[in-house]
Formats: structure tokens, C-alpha cells, sequence
């Protein structure tokens, strides 16, 4: 299925974090196109009724596997970003991830983190000191708190309910921040030996694995399509976990 020719309109702050999103991967890294499974690029379901279209944008680089950007709609009623960047395992980096979740009334969910892939699941000193200068900023009044599985998350996971303009622009830059840190700092990584390649790759299963357990996710994605199709997106699409290095 090919995209249609008008693209729907998502609530402003998630296109203008897609915007964000692509502006510092192009401004970094070198990207490659990554192709995704068969039949995912575009995708529509039906969800009570209403339509669910999901567009997918997929990048690779030196030191990402994939780098997959989605928007999601439901309907007139809920827009999703949903952005994770997959470092290769020759490298020691974090997972970026970031999710945004739209209705009419404004955003219920920003979250984005720098997640921890290491031995200790600690961030490293130089992503610890640059996260820490403009931290201090920060003011949200509306923090959420985080499920279980939450725990993969480092102390820099940023979750909250944007309550005016103002803190969604916050929430925007700090997204940005967190994009040009990761990309600048991953250029300047040395390869890893294969003994903590391993190491990374087992850190980075873990981190799907635990993503895999979010049920508000999966549970709009098994009512639009069904149980078979969401255990399948969210496995092969979403949090696919490399098996070897
Ligand atoms: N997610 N999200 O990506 N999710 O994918 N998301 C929700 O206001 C979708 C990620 C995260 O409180 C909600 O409560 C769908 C990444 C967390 O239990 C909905 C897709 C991260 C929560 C969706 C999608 C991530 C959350 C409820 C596929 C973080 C809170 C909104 C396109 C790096 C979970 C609300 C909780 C919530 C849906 C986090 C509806 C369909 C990469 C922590």
C-alpha cells in the first residue's frame, strides 16, 4: 500500500517534533534509506470504526541500524509520534526513544529519554555531563509518573503532560538537545571489542523486550488491526530485537 497523496494533518506539536526529528539526523549523519518488513511502510487499520494510517520513515547510518520515525492517526481523535533510534552494536550508545501522544485537547504523553544500554545501565560520563548542563531549566508542572517497565529509562527521561504552548516548545528543545548530544557524541565513539558488542546487544534486547510490555500501545494497535498483527508490529516494527552482532 502506497501513501496517499494528501498527507493528514497532525496535531502541531507532533509535526513539529517530526520536523526536529529529521532536521538533526540530516544535519549529523550520514543516512541510508532502511527498508522495513514487507508491507509495513504504510499501513491502514480500522479501530472502532475509525481509520488508523501509520506512515513510517526509516534511516540507517555508521552507528545506527535503524532510526524509525512514525506517525500514527486514529480517526480525528488521536495522533502518535513514535521515534527510536537503534544504535549498531559496535558501538557503546543509549537508545533514543521518544513517544507523543495527541488529541484534540492537547498532548496526554510527551516522554523521551536517552536509555541506558551498558553492563550497569549508567549512562556514560560524557552523556551524563552534557544531559546535566541544561537541566536545571527544566520546568514542567505537570510530571507523569512511569509504568514498571519504566525502569529501563534513565535519570534524564523526561515524561510529562505539556500544559501550555510554552512547555510543548520546552518539551520540543529539550528533544532536540537530546538528538544533537546523542549524534554528536556517537561520532566520536571508537568500535567496541566483540565480548562488549555482546554486552551492548544484550542491553539493547532488554530495553525491547520491556518496551514490548507497554499494554497502552499494544492494545490500540490489537483493537485497529488484531492480536496476531500487534504482537507481530511491535516485535518485527517497533522494538525488534537484533539477534547477533
Ligand atoms: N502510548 N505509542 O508508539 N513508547 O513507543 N508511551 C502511550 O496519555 C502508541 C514508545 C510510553 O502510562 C499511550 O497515557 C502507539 C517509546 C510510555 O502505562 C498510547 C504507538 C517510548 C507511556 C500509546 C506508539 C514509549 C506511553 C497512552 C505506535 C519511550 C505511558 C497515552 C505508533 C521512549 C505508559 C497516555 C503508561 C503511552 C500508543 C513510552 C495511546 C499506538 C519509544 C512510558
Amino acid at each position: 500500500m502506497t501513501a496517499p497523496a494528501t498527507k493528514p494533518k497532525f496535531y502541531p506539536l507532533i509535526e513539529q517534533l517530526a520536523g526536529v526529528i529529521l532536521e538533526t539526523w540530516h544535519q549529523h549523519l550520514d543516512l541510508e534509506p532502511f527498508t522495513l518488513p514487507e508491507g509495513l511502510g504504510y499501513i491502514e487499520g480500522k479501530l472502532e470504526g475509525e481509520r488508523l494510517t501509520i506512515e513510517n520513515t526509516c534511516y540507517q547510518s555508521q552507528h545506527f541500524r535503524k532510526m524509525h520515525l512514525e506517525m500514527a492517526k486514529v480517526g480525528a481523535n488521536l495522533d502518535i509520534l513514535h521515534c527510536v533510534m537503534f544504535p549498531r552494536a559496535e558501538y557503546a550508545l543509549p537508545m533514543f526513544g521518544c513517544d507523543l501522544v495527541g488529541n484534540p485537547r492537547g498532548v496526554s504523553a510527551a516522554i523521551a529519554d536517552l536509555s541506558p544500554t551498558s553492563a550497569d545501565k549508567t549512562l556514560s560520563t560524557a552523556y551524563q555531563t552534557r544531559l546535566r548542563q541544561n537541566q536545571g531549566n527544566l520546568d514542567f508542572s505537570q510530571p507523569r509518573d512511569l509504568p514498571e517497565w519504566g525502569a529501563i529509562f534513565s535519570e534524564f527521561c523526561l515524561f510529562i503532560r505539556p500544559s501550555n504552548p510554552s512547555e510543548e516548545q520546552q518539551f520540543l528543545e529539550r528533544v532536540r538537545e537530546f538528538l544533537t548530544i546523542h549524534c554528536q557524541l556517537a561520532l566520536g565513539l571508537e568500535k567496541l571489542s566483540p565480548a562488549e558488542q555482546a554486552i551492548y546487544l544484550a542491553g539493547q534486547r532488554h530495553y525491547c523486550q520491556e518496551q514490548q510490555r507497554n499494554d497502552k500501545t499494544r492494545r490500540v494497535l490489537e483493537k485497529a488491526f488484531n492480536p496476531d498483527w500487534a504482537e507481530r508490529y511491535m516485535s518485527q516494527v517497533l522494538f525488534d530485537i537484533p539477534n547477533s552482532i
